[in-house]
């Protein structure tokens, strides 16, 4: 599953907070592969060590609510605008510390939003 791993670390781990200029997600999202062939229309950044987000499939770091461990993490989630997934895209960052679901086999392999 190791590269299930990389996948997930590529699209949802950015830490600390990379500094690209004026518009975070438009950049972040081009420079992490989410935009071609098409843009992908949700995608948070997790803002915690690889540790914590590790650390997160085991009891002590997560809450267990059996399709994932919960926890809440430094995020920021960008949402394309409008409705053409059609590059180039424009997105909107929401940046929050908020409750998020992490799926693992092992390790982290899958986002889910938590409440
Ligand atoms: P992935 O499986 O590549 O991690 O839920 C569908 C996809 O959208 C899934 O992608 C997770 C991602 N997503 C976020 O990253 N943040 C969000 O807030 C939501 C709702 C979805």
């Amino acid at each position: 599953f190791a590269s299930d791993y990389e996948t997930f670390l590529k699209q949802h781990h950015d830490d600390p907070k990379s500094n690209v200029g004026n518009n975070y997600c438009n950049q972040m999202m081009q420079r992490r592969d989410m935009t071609r062939p098409r843009c992908k229309e949700v995608n948070t950044f997790i803002h915690e060590t690889r540790n914590r987000i590790i650390d997160v499939c085991t009891d002590g770091g997560g809450v267990d609510i059996g399709n994932g461990f919960r926890n809440r993490f430094r995020v920021t989630t960008c949402k394309m605008i409008g409705k053409s997934t059609r590059p180039p895209c424009e997105y909107t960052e929401n940046v929050s510390p908020r409750n998020i679901v992490i799926s693992c086999k092992s390790l982290p392999m899958h986002y889910d939003e938590g409440q």
